[in-house]
């Protein structure tokens, strides 16, 4: 069995380590060092470069190494073996953590304090209980309903949008433009968690916005292709947002010189909501190869037609 390891964001050294310890009959080949593309029966991938995959004639099993699979299925040359995406209980507790970290960031006034600290001034400033706080997370899949679930477990009142209605304990689930206008209204943070898609991008627009409560944040973890960027600082700078805090780009790095890094009430961190890590992760890629040998169901098998 070989697996070709294709990411130039990823440490190849670790995953290669890790597959091995767990595997020692597989075979990790290191692209661009592929040796004979006949030989390759899986891959493990991040933004290979269009046409590489196609390129091996007997490959079973694509494995994404990110959750969020846009980026491979805009190759049209994609091989039609099944491809399963990253999800890891490591991941999820990830972007849990982040998203709470900024909901507290937000309504915790920490920014405000640290100004204060820096004045030598002690002024309790006061805020709202959780519990008369609306958060809406648009998407509850695995990383939204795990959110969801960290902020209900912290008093927020809690709403999710998804395509198909949910039931999480202690979470609203709204559906369809109807639900979405109801939540949004009534969200006084917006958590976007959606999968990047004809359907999803630019869904964080102006239009948008502005059925927020006056007052309200945006927190974007999911893709940059979601917000719509010129959209975001006039509805800052007007007042009808207090701010965001932004996660991901349209482009990545996010250019010097653009009107985020330097906003006051734009906070930006550069991709690191929910990391994999090989020690945590290669379990999940050995899993998926041992189901698909076994000829067993494979887990998180993304749907091509809805596109995630
Ligand atoms: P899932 O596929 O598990 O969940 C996606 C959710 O979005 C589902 O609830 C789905 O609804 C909902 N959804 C999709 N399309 C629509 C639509 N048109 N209208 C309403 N709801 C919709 O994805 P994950 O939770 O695992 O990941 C979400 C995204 O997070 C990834 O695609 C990726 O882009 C991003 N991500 C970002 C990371 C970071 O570090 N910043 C790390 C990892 C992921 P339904 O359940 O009904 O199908
Ligand atoms: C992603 C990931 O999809 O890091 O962004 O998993």
């Amino acid at each position: 069995m070989t697996l070709l390891f294709c990411s130039t964001s990823d440490n190849a050294d670790r995953w290669v380590g890790e597959l091995r310890k767990r595997a020692p009959n597989l075979e990790v080949r290191v692209w661009p060092e592929m040796g004979d593309p006949a030989e390759i029966d899986y891959a493990l991938v991040w933004k290979p470069p269009h046409g590489l995959l196609a390129g091996l004639p007997n490959l079973k099993l694509i494995v994404s190494l990110g959750a969020g699979v846009e980026a491979l299925l805009l190759d049209p040359t994609l091989p039609q073996v099944p491809l399963v995406r990253m999800v890891t209980d490591g991941l999820t507790l990830d972007m849990a953590g982040y998203v709470a970290m900024q909901v507290l960031r937000w309504e915790r006034k920490l920014d405000a304090y640290a100004e204060l600290q820096k004045a030598g001034r002690w002024e309790p400033l006061g805020h709202r209980p959780a519990s008369e706080v609306g958060i809406g997370i648009l998407g509850l899949g695995e990383l939204g309903v795990a959110s969801a679930r960290t902020l209900a477990s912290m008093d927020y009142r809690v709403m999710g949008w998804s395509r198909s209605p949910k039931t999480v304990s202690g979470v609203e689930s709204f559906t369809g433009e109807e639900g979405l206008h109801a939540m949004l209204g009534q969200s006084d943070l917006l958590v976007c968690l959606l999968p990047l898609t004809e359907d999803t991008r630019d869904i964080l627009n102006a239009e948008l916005f502005a059925r927020l409560p006056k007052g309200a944040v945006v927190i974007n973890a999911a893709r940059g292709g979601h917000l719509a960027e010129a959209d975001l600082i006039p509805a800052i700078d007007r007042g009808h947002l207090a701010g965001a805090s932004l996660d991901v780009f349209a482009d990545e790095p996010l250019p010097p010189g653009h009107p985020f890094w330097a906003h006051p009430r734009i906070h930006v961190t550069p991709h690191i909501a929910g990391i994999t890590h090989p020690s945590r992760a290669a379990e999940t890629v050995v899993e998926a190869i041992r189901l698909f040998e076994a000829g067993q169901p494979l887990k998180n098998v993304v749907d091509r037609a809805k596109g995630y």
